[in-house]
């Protein structure tokens, strides 16, 4: 197998910190980059670049340095903080993207790009929403997903590059806490619980969307890396789906575990962004296409975060 060089921007994020692990065992941990930014966890071990994503020059260096072969850019503002920060949300996420399209573009590269549901608006179908469908988003994160991803189609149909990209779902995971999202009540619930017996969830309580387990997203990232390009059909990003509930479903799996939890409802305003996005999504071209399926559903999902974060908060 040709040694792959990797880098990860976002890498201390919330898919990050669980991505790179995997990436270090399976590539070696020499093989790794992380390009830090701001906020850099003291014991991290591996190899650590710092840098921004919005500086070509930076960017440029670094790839002269290492000669990478991939790029997981998952480095991005989330959709609350987007709507906090506009300016910085488009700077960030479409600069940044566009950094790594030009620098890829002239090199044998294969990029990632992290997109969301967010691409999805009030006028998308909300119920099983699917690949191809009208994309129409309210926020500003929705707005440069969009944009975004047809950059990616566009450097794809234009240079050649091999770039792929997932519709992240809401991510659920215990290691790293998810932040500045609309779907971080999925995560902060589970905290909640455990550490409080109770949580103030800031969407209403028959809220839906699209979910799931952070080891299910990292596997499916894993995998449409791994695809052969030829059965890449989707060069934007593909829908990638798992689950789908309410808040009101999430307390009552959790409930199973914790029979003392009280949840309140007060929604906020990111009731209006959860409100945007679709229910359900369609996710069956990647699993065509390159054999996406995941493999938590609700009640295991639930049984693995709580099991884990007890172990974390030494509550075992
Ligand atoms: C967010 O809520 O902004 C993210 C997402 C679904 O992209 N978790």
């Amino acid at each position: 197998m040709m040694s792959e060089k990797i880098l990860v921007t976002g890498p201390f994020g919330q898919i990050g910190s669980e991505l790179v692990p995997e990436l270090q065992k399976r590539y070696g941990k020499e093989n790794v980059v992380a390009l830090g930014h701001r906020h850099i966890p003291e014991d991290y071990d591996g190899v650590l670049e710092t840098g921004d994503v919005r500086n070509p020059e930076e960017m440029s260096k670094l790839f002269e340095k290492y000669e990478f072969t991939q790029v997981y850019h998952l480095a991005s503002l989330l959709s609350a903080v987007g709507e906090d920060k506009p300016e910085l949300a488009w700077d960030v996420n479409l600069n940044g993207l566009r950094t790594f399209l030009d620098i890829c573009k002239d090199r044998d590269v294969k990029l990632f790009w992290a997109s969301s549901i967010a691409v999805f608006g009030p006028t998308s179908p909300l119920d099983n929403t699917p690949q191809h469908t009208v994309l129409e988003p309210t926020s500003i994160y929705g707005i440069t997903k969009v944009a975004g991803e047809l950059l990616c189609q566009y450097y794809h149909e234009i240079y050649g590059l091999d770039v792929r990209g997932l519709r992240y779902p809401g991510l659920i995971s215990w290691k790293q806490e998810a932040g500045g999202g609309t779907t971080d009540y999925a995560v902060e619930i589970f905290y909640e619980a455990i550490k409080k017996g109770e949580y103030s969830c800031f969407v209403k309580e028959d809220t839906k969307l699209p979910m799931m387990y952070m080891d299910d997203a990292v596997k499916g990232t894993l995998m449409i890396m791994d695809a052969d390009p030829e059965d890449i059909k989707v060069r934007m990003s593909y829908n990638h789906g798992a689950l789908s509930f309410t808040v009101k479903e999430l307390e009552e799996a959790i409930r199973k575990h914790i029979p003392e939890l009280k949840v309140h409802y007060e929604p906020d305003k990111r009731q209006k962004t959860a409100d945007s996005w679709p229910d359900s999504i369609d996710d069956s071209a990647a699993r065509k296409d390159w054999g996406w399926e995941h493999k938590y559903d609700l009640p295991t999902m639930t049984e693995e975060m709580i099991k884990n974060l007890r172990k974390k908060f030494g509550m075992d």
